[in-house]
C-alpha cells in the first residue's frame, strides 16, 4: 500500500470527497489546504482575514502561508498522508519536495484527477460553496492551468505521477484511485 500520497486536479474534480473517503479506509492523515483555511477564515484569525478576500475571488493565497500551515501539520505526524489541494504551483512543489526530504519522507503516488470544464463547472455550482459562482469558478479553472497544471510535469517527470478518469459515480472513482493505492 502506498502511504504518503498526493492527489492533484482541476477545482471540482472531486479531490477533497475522494481525499475523506481514502484518508478514512487507509488510515491516513488528510491535509485539504482549502480545508484549513477555510477553518481559518471562520475562526476570524489574522490568517484568516488575509486568506478570505483573495479565496473569495478565486486566486491562490501566499506560498508562506500555505507553507506555514502544511508545515506545521506534517512536521509532527509519523504515519501515512494524503495531501489534498496542495501544492498548487511550482514554488510550493519545490518547497515541499524539500520539506519532505528534510523529514526523510518522500512522496509515494501522485493521483492526477481529470475531468472536462462542463462538468467541473457543472459540479461547482451545485456544491454552492461562498467562491462557487460561475465568474469566480472560471477564474480558478484560469488559475488552475496557468498555475497547477505545470506540476502534472513535474511529478511525472519524476516517475510519481498515475492519472484516473474523474467522471462516474463516487464509488467508480474511489475503485480506481483504490487500485493504484493497492496494487495487487
Ligand atoms: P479547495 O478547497 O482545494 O477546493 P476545490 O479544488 O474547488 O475542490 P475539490 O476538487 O476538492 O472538489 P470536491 O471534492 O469538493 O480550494 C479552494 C480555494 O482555497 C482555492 O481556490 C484557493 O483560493 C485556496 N487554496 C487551497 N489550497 C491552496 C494552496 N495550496 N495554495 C494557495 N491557495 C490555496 O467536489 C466538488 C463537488 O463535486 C462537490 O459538491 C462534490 O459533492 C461533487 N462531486 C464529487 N465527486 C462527484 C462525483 N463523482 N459525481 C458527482 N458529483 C461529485
Amino acid at each position: 500500500m502506498k502511504q504518503r500520497l498526493l492527489f492533484l486536479g482541476p477545482p471540482g474534480a472531486g479531490k477533497g470527497t475522494q481525499a475523506v473517503k481514502l484518508a478514512e479506509t487507509h488510515g491516513l492523515l488528510h491535509l485539504s489546504t482549502g480545508d484549513l483555511l477555510r477553518a481559518e477564515v471562520a475562526a476570524g484569525s489574522a490568517l484568516g482575514q488575509e486568506a478570505e478576500a483573495v479565496m473569495a475571488r478565486g486566486e491562490l493565497v501566499s506560498d508562506a502561508l500555505v507553507l506555514a500551515i502544511v508545515r506545521g501539520r506534517l512536521g509532527g505526524h509519523a504515519g501515512g498522508w494524503l495531501l489534498d489541494g496542495f501544492p498548487r504551483n511550482l514554488a510550493q512543489a519545490e518547497a515541499l519536495d524539500s520539506l519532505l526530504d528534510s523529514l526523510e519522507q518522500r512522496i509515494e503516488l501522485v493521483v492526477l484527477l481529470d475531468l472536462d470544464d462542463a462538468v467541473l463547472i457543472q459540479r461547482l455550482l451545485s456544491r454552492g460553496r461562498e467562491d462557487d459562482n460561475e465568474v469566480v469558478i472560471r477564474h480558478r479553472l484560469e488559475v488552475y492551468r496557468q498555475q497547477t497544471a505545470p506540476l502534472i510535469e513535474h511529478y511525472r517527470s519524476q516517475g510519481l505521477l498515475q492519472a484516473v478518469d474523474a467522471a462516474g459515480t463516487v464509488e467508480a472513482i474511489g475503485a480506481r484511485i483504490g487500485s493504484l493505492v493497492d496494487p495487487g
